[in-house]
């Protein structure tokens, strides 16, 4: 992967191998009716470690992606016989967004007007025939690198830098999916809103910096206690936490809540602040809602209302 005349030959051997390994289990489909095409790039991108897969027409393309929807990146071929590659990606792009799989259209001939169509109809990226097999390898590092970004920014735009749980962002926008989907199977969800009682007093008493240390503790217990993939567990606030997760009985749910709250009060969260030794204690508070009533929005509130009912009975209790 080196391009005569490069000024630091070493420089671009590490990144070749860097971005090799990286590549090692990223899956890539060709889409090409020409079996001598799929070969020669085939070749290429083995060589680069890549998991390559392969398609003869835009049918088997999108039975391949829906069997394998972690492919990364399609290399189309824009000349199928009786395929009109533009519907073809519109197709994709009705399941996959640009962000979840790139694709990078491959052609020999150019018409007038063909590029644009094809980058408005969702293709990340050209490339005219022939090409050199640098070009094939940079094109296809560029896009697959530009994906590996946007992931990076989208798992820090849905996460909250402190406790590395969600945040308020990701918790609307997943609630809302979680919330349907129960409401139409008629299946079981609890929405349990959790707030830490008197954190005011602990950041007065011992500092800002013992406040995020505490609430860095009480979302590792939250994870540790939450753990089933279907769970949606964020940060929505400063020291407040809600939570959609789905339960078979009310019983079971609410003593395994009860459960929590009190590991919560036992636990002792030990610290060394300048030297000294800290040993905190805190409780939570919780309100808890089963009805899926009228809506998402609605549920919270009610879960909300009776987080305050906690509040009032002497917080470090849970009302549902
Ligand atoms: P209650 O028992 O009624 O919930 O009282 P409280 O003191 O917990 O509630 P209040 O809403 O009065 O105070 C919450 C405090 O949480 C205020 C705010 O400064 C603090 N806080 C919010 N976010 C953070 C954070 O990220 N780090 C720290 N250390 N404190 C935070
Ligand atoms: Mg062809
Ligand atoms: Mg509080
Ligand atoms: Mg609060």
């Amino acid at each position: 992967y080196l391009v005569k005349g490069t000024p630091n030959i070493l420089e671009h051997v590490i990144y070749a191998i860097t971005r090799a390994l990286k590549n090692r289990n990223t899956k890539i489909l060709i889409v090409d009716d020409s079996q001598t095409d799929r070969a020669l790039m085939k070749k290429i991108l083995k060589n680069m470690l890549f998991q390559v897969f392969e398609a003869k027409s835009g049918l088997e393309t999108l039975e391949i992606l829906s069997a394998n929807p972690d492919i990364k990146l399609i290399v189309l071929d824009y000349y199928l016989p009786e395929e009109d590659t533009v519907e073809l990606i519109y197709s994709i792009r009705e399941k996959f967004k640009k962000n979840e799989v790139g694709i990078i259209v491959v052609s020999g001939i150019i018409k007038s007007n063909m590029i644009p169509i094809l980058l408005k109809a969702g293709a990340n990226d050209f490339l005219s025939k022939p090409f050199s097999k640098e070009e094939f390898m940079v094109r296809i590092n560029n896009t697959i690198e530009m994906l590996d970004m946007i992931k990076e920014l989208e798992f820090y735009a849905y996460r909250d830098p402190l406790t590395g749980l969600h945040n308020r962002r990701y918790f609307f926008e997943e609630a809302p999916k979680l919330w349907t989907l129960a409401k139409r199977q008629n299946s079981k969800l609890a929405c349990i809103v959790i707030d830490i009682d008197d954190f005011k007093k602990i950041n007065d008493i011992y500092g800002h910096s013992v406040g995020d240390e505490v609430l860095k503790d009480f979302a590792k217990h939250l994870k540790n206690f939450f753990r089933r993939k279907s769970d949606l567990i964020a940060r929505t606030g400063g020291e407040e936490f809600t939570l959609l997760v789905g339960y078979e009985e009310k019983e079971k749910l609410l003593e395994y809540l009860e459960k929590f709250r009190k590991h919560i009060e036992e636990n002792i969260l030990k610290l060394k602040e300048n030297s000294k030794e800290l040993e905190i204690r805190y409780t939570i508070s919780m309100g808890v809602e089963l009805e899926l009533t009228n809506s998402l929005k609605e549920m919270i509130i009610l879960a909300d209302r009776k987080l305050y009912k906690s509040k009032e009975k002497g917080k470090n209790s849970i009302t549902f």
